[in-house]
């Protein structure tokens, strides 16, 4: 039986908007809620009416506005290039898709402290080198990976943190504060509660962002694990990626709840929502999530209201066209984080002229856009850790058997 599941909010939502006003769009505010801060809204009418204290947004300056927005070309382009790369047959292996869903990690990761830690997932591939980017582009050491790094990774050479065990996101850095993904949905969160709880009792400070789908939030070790950091004031910060899919499965089929941020009341904790499509918005709600860490009165949910733009890997692209209506799809894709930035940093007058209108990238798929659509130095950059990649060699057939078992002493 063919089970078709239209998204109704968001098309009902989107449906009223043309594709100009699409970008100013922000969803109505919630309601303080039982222990559960909602906070919608990013539009200067719902500004007022909330709240008169500045965001945490308000108080970036230019530099770091145009660095964010700098920062989602890159991970856009990262995704672009790859499935470019996949067609003309220089790489192999699954590509997982952050297009459209950019804002959620540049948002959320832009504002942390070198010393805090991530757990990025299979859709969170930007993550590894977005953490601590900041102003640190031409930086070898930083408490991120390197665009090198994480191209040898996707292509399985020896100069990847896996060495070639994997070609995707089975990766992590003790050293480099990211907690190993693994492929157990929600199965990073009680790791990142203990390593936070290790740090605490050392006197430190770190506050661990993980990544989680929607999907991952009906498994029993999303609540196990969130109870454990309720009960411990742990600061973990839940970031939930709401893209509305979990593979073929639609959200309304595997969550009873509209928005996953009410679960956070059955913890005692705050719950807020983020329009997944404007980082300023993450940028703020994480920001909350991280103060309210940090000053030791533990963990919190956001959940980032975002769409997946195409299937649940590149293997699963064709599918997802018949699995899903081509009106949610257009929709899901109406607002694209490029473009939701760029009126936002029309609007404050921070980008003027013709840098307003420059690199189109936005409503582009991997096949539409070019280079040209992404500033150069965007382009460079990715072509540092491509050519690296490509140089490096595979590992030796020798090693296949090494590191699996604990070494003879
Ligand atoms: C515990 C567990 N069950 C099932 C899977 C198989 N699986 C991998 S990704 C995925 C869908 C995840 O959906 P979601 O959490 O919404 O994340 P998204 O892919 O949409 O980013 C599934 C079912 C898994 N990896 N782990
Ligand atoms: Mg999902």
């Amino acid at each position: 039986m063919e089970v078709r599941v239209s998204f109704a909010p968001l098309t009902e939502l989107m449906s009223t908007l043309t594709t100009d006003q699409a970008p100013e769009m922000s969803m109505e505010a919630n309601s303080e809620m039982l222990g559960t801060a909602h906070a919608n809204g990013r539009n200067s009418e719902t500004r007022k009416t909330i709240s008169s204290e500045p965001r945490p947004s308000d108080l970036l300056s230019r530099e770091d506005c145009l660095e964010m927005f700098r920062q989602l070309y890159l991970a856009r382009y990262f995704d672009v290039r790859l499935i470019k790369e996949k067609k003309r047959g220089r790489l192999r292996g699954t590509l997982y898709s952050s297009h459209n869903q950019e804002a959620v990690l540049v948002g959320s990761l832009f504002g942390l402290k070198s010393s805090d830690w991530i757990s990025p997932i299979h859709r969170d591939m930007p993550a590894f080198f977005l953490k601590d980017l900041r102003g640190k582009w031409g930086e070898a050491e930083r408490s991120g990976m390197s665009i090198q790094e994480v191209c040898a990774q996707v292509w399985g050479k020896v100069g990847s943190p896996g060495r070639a065990r994997d070609n995707w996101s089975h990766i992590g850095s003790k050293a480099k504060h990211i907690i190993h993904s693994t492929s157990m949905l929600a199965g990073t969160i009680p790791v990142a509660a203990g390593v936070v709880y290790a740090d605490r009792s050392r006197g430190g400070d770190a506050v661990c962002l993980t990544f989680n789908g929607e999907g991952s939030t009906a498994q029993g070790i999303f609540h196990e694990a969130i109870n454990f950091a309720a009960v411990h004031k742990l600061p973990v910060v839940t970031i939930v990626e709401n893209n509305q899919w979990a593979y073929g499965t639609p959200v309304s089929q595997g969550s009873p709840v509209t928005d996953i941020a009410d679960r956070a009341r059955g913890f005692g904790i705050p719950g807020y929502i983020a329009d997944g499509q404007d980082v300023f918005d993450v940028y703020d709600k994480v920001a909350n999530a991280v103060a309210h860490a940090r000053a030791g009165n533990g963990p919190s949910i956001v959940e980032c209201k975002t769409f997946r733009a195409y299937g649940h890997g590149d293997h699963d692209d064709d599918r997802a066209n018949r699995y899903r209506d081509q009106e949610e799809i257009l929709m899901g894709r109406l607002r694209d984080p490029i473009a939701v930035c760029r009126k936002l940093l029309v609007d404050r007058g921070f980008l003027t002229g013709d840098a307003a209108t420059a690199y189109v990238a936005e409503g582009k798929s991997a096949t539409d856009a070019t280079n040209d659509d992404f500033p150069p130095e965007v382009v460079d950059f990715l072509n540092q850790g491509i050519e690296f990649a490509i140089a490096s060699p595979l590992p030796d057939a020798a090693e296949a058997g090494q590191w699996v078992f604990k070494e003879a002493e």
